[in-house]
């Protein structure tokens, strides 16, 4: 018998798939999970024991979690790269703040990937609409997220991502539709990851993603991609109120600037916030996200 460590990559009908340096372990967990009622998620790190000529090898212990969601159920993400469609679908930008925060929150990187850049230079109908889609949001967050242009289709601007994400276990989130299981498969061919037509009627994603799974890229540098369903469950609520200021880089720097400490940037006299977003250091469409989700989340405490 001996112990590996490894992670896990994808569950599917009571086993664990655990990589580890030299290969991947079909695994069973250990009873001790299921009587503390752990439950084991795509992303942990365990160590698990193999037993010579036995096709059961168990999982024996489970490593601290950096962070972990609910729905997907996937844990350790060091870094979210927020994919958004230039056009088809049309990107709405409040989703993106959404995922920012929720990024922020769970203490991850965020890159910001414009996909389907074809279409802006394609001459096509629409393509002027796709073109003005990337300047917006390259504007919107030039100060404070990295922003990558690329295309699943012709590959442009996923070398840049690759260096960008070099090292790190990396999450897409993002509409449906918007490419993520696309990118995944050009950047890892033998993922084979499921990619659906958008529909044509409602011109959004079908969520072909059904289930989460993580995805080495690169084995040398340990670059890893989970392709997931979304993660579309997470609520601006349960975020509190005075922690958002802190979810927003570019807020949170002049924390302590204002004339209150205990200013929400509003209608405050001698805000720093508000000051800036007037000189234009800070982009006004964030600040706009920033209060919009801080009424939600007032408005949700009055119940
Ligand atoms: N023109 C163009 N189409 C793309 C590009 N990337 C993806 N698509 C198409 O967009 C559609 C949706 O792509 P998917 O990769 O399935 O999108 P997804 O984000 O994984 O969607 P869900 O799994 O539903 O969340 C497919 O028809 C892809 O072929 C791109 O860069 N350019
Ligand atoms: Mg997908
Ligand atoms: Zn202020």
């Amino acid at each position: 018998m001996s112990k590996l460590e490894g992670t896990i990559t994808k569950g599917i009908a009571g086993f664990y798939y655990v990589k580890s340096g030299d290969g991947v372990y079909r695994c069973k967990a250990r009873g001790i999970f299921k009587q503390r009622d752990i439950k084991l998620a795509v992303g942990d790190k365990v160590s698990f024991e193999v037993i010579e000529g036995n096709d059961d090898n168990w999982i024996t212990d489970l490593h601290p979690r950096k962070n972990e969601f609910v729905r997907p159920f996937v844990t350790n993400v060091d870094c979210f790269v927020i994919v958004v469609a230039a056009a088809r679908p049309s990107p709405v930008l409040s989703v993106i703040d959404k995922l920012t925060v929720m990024a922020e929150k769970k203490e991850t990187e965020v890159i910001i990937c414009v996909n389907k850049a074809d279409l802006a230079g394609s001459g096509l109908k629409g393509s002027h609409k796709a073109a003005d889609a990337i300047e917006k949001i390259r504007e919107k967050y030039r100060d404070v997220y990295p922003v990558v242009t690329a295309s699943g289709v012709t590959g442009e601007g996923l070398a840049e991502l690759l260096h960008m994400i070099e090292g790190k276990t990396v999450a897409l989130a993002g509409p449906s539709g918007a490419g993520k299981s696309t990118i995944t498969n050009h950047l890892i061919p033998h993922a084979e990851a499921e990619t659906g037509d958008i529909s044509e009627k409602t011109r959004r994603g079908r969520h072909t993603t059904r289930h989460s799974e993580l995805f080495v890229v690169d084995p040398e540098k340990g670059t890893m991609m989970f392709d997931t369903p979304g993660f579309t469950s997470f609520e601006i609520r349960d975020v509190e109120e005075e922690e958002l200021q802190h979810l927003y880089p570019e807020i949170a720097r002049l924390i302590g600037q204002c004339r209150y400490s205990d200013c929400y940037h509003l209608a405050e006299p001698e805000c720093a916030v508000t000051k800036a977003v007037e000189e234009g250091r800070i982009n006004k469409a964030r600040y706009d996200s920033y209060r919009e989700q801080l009424e939600e989340i007032r408005k949700n405490r009055q119940y």
